[in-house]
């Protein structure tokens, strides 16, 4: 409403926290020891709607030492042992139970970080079979996990082990706070790791009803731990930690780049999810209407606050002035509101911070010589609330900020080509490679272009949608290794030994 700030450390206790907040807090963290040692640090973030927990190192530790335990081959508290089809029970059982509560856990993510409920129910719907997808995956992979090896020489005989790689460190973000976390805890448990989990601080809530779901499936003790509070603070220690065995991290460059150089100290393997300034190509033989609702799409849905956002609009000169006066008097019709009202497409960005920067970036155009074609501030009809209207932005230079940085809010660049070679180059000037969209009717063109494009996902004649079936992740700054896709996602959280026997009974 206005009021909101940044996340900020309290005093008081977790007593202090009214009762409607405390049951979720009070499961936040599957182990009791660990809820203890957050109990006893004494420190809440406040938020908007909810306080939560600020956890320190030291929560930081107690959920390691509790996630270690569960994996440990000993003491019978085997997770990392048991077989597939074991351990996704539990999953199906998370899956079941998340999508009982879908509409209850859409609202609170609307509310959390103010995404229309409409698309956070999308997105439980995806976190729901996120887990059913990994349960088959992980049950697939009883008795697969030996794999024979041909070797040249008979008196010897390999094969591969896949184990879990461990105790795994998990810190995601706030765009889509329970879906990337299912992203993670997924196949992180059906490969057999158990694991520590840092949601955002801006948008905790949904990930501590996880704690919730998980308890009532039975998941044992340890197996996941949910450590809430301010990356500094909470985050950091997670990644230096000696006894975490993987980092799996989704979010901003500058923080991928710093918990790269904390897993450096320990040779600790990382996959990185990060930014994006994403293209979307339009030749001239489409379908304007059709192209202009991707494009809409690919830019605005979630707030415009995606890492694959296609921010950056290459328009054929063609057909540009037509697509530019329809995309104007279509965005104009996009409902603004409430992330509760029926209809919104656009909620408030995250935070004031968030609301600050989108808000700068657009200042910086204008000052830089671009056109605010339509859009570029706060909708008339709402005087509270960090809304910035759906903006679309001409007369783009690749000098320019807003060519070049992440906006990570409804914020679109467009510039004109004549050539297919010119919209290639266009495409291909940034640092990032995450994603990118060709729409054209020409398959030969549109092949042409998946080969051309540098990123780790093309889309064509579409922008934005996402199966936990096909691979995502990104190229140069946008990170490394993939999430999701048959295999690669579960092969995040599995290592690889060679096992050889010598089989002759011939002395060496
Ligand atoms: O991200 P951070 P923020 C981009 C987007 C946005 C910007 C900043 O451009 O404007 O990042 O957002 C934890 N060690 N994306 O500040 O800092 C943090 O607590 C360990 C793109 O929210 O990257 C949170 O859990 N962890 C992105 C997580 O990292 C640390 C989605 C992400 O926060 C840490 C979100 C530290 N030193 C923002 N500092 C995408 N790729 O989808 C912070 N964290």
């Amino acid at each position: 409403d206005g009021e909101w700030k940044e996340p900020v450390l309290g005093g008081g206790s977790l007593s202090s926290i009214p009762p409607q907040k405390a049951s979720s807090v009070g499961t936040s963290l599957i182990d009791l020891e660990a809820a203890a040692a957050a109990a006893r640090t004494s420190r809440v973030l406040v938020l908007m709607n909810w306080d939560v927990p600020a956890g320190t190192a030291e929560d930081v530790d107690l959920a390691v030492s509790a996630a270690r335990r569960a994996f440990s081959r000993n003491k019978g508290r085997d997770w990392s042992r048991a077989s597939g089809s074991h351990r996704a029970k539990f999953l199906r059982g998370i899956a079941v139970k998340i999508t009982e509560r879908r509409d209850e856990l859409a609202k609170l993510e609307a509310l959390d970080c103010g995404k229309p409920s409409d698309e956070a129910a999308w997105d439980i719907d995806d976190v729901a079979a996120c887990f059913e997808y990994y349960a088959d995956l992980g049950e697939a992979l009883d008795g697969k996990q030996k794999a024979p090896i041909s070797l040249p020489m008979q008196t010897f005989k390999s094969h591969v082990l896949k184990e879990p790689i461990g105790v795994v460190g998990l810190i995601t973000p706030w765009n889509y706070p329970l879906l990337m976390a299912a992203w993670k805890v997924a196949p992180a448990l059906a490969a057999g790791c158990t694991a520590v989990l840092k949601p955002s601080e801006l948008a905790s809530v949904t990930c501590l009803e996880l704690a919730d779901v998980c308890k009532e499936v039975g998941l044992p003790a340890g197996v996941l731990n949910i450590v809430t509070g301010l990356g500094p603070d909470a985050g950091a220690p997670l990644a230096s930690h000696p006894q975490v065995d993987k980092i799996a991290f989704t979010g901003s460059t500058e923080t991928g780049r710093k918990i790269m150089i904390s897993v450096s100290q320990m040779i600790k393997p990382v996959s990185l999810e990060l930014g994006g300034k994403s293209p979307i190509i339009v030749f001239e033989d489409v379908d304007i209407d059709k192209a202009v609702e991707w494009a809409l799409f690919g830019c605005f849905w979630t707030n415009g606050q995606i890492c694959s956002a296609t921010s950056r609009l290459l328009l054929h000169e063609n057909i540009a002035d037509e697509f530019l006066k329809k995309m104007c008097r279509w965005a104009a019709n996009i409902k603004v509101s409430d992330p509760l009202e029926e209809g919104c497409r656009l909620g408030p960005v995250v935070s004031q911070g968030q609301y600050e920067k989108i808000k700068k970036h657009i200042l910086t155009a204008k000052n830089e010589g671009a056109t605010i074609l339509y859009g570029g501030a706060r909708p008339q009809h709402l005087d509270k609330g960090f809304f910035i209207q759906p903006t679309i932005i001409t007369n783009v230079e690749t000098s320019m900020q807003i060519w070049k940085e992440e906006v990570f809010g409804p914020v679109l660049c467009v510039k004109t080509f004549r050539t297919e070679e010119e919209a290639v180059d266009l495409a291909n000037d940034t640092q990032y490679g995450l994603a990118g969209a060709v729409l054209s009717k020409d398959p030969d063109r549109c092949s042409r272009l998946t080969e051309e494009i540098q990123a780790g996902i093309v889309w064509v004649n579409c922008s934005q949608p996402c199966f936990c079936q096909a691979p995502w992740g990104g190229n140069k700054r946008s990170g490394f290794g993939r999430e999701l896709g048959n295999g690669l996602g579960l092969d995040n959280y599995l290592t690889v030994k060679q096992v050889t026997q010598y089989i002759s009974d011939d002395p060496w």
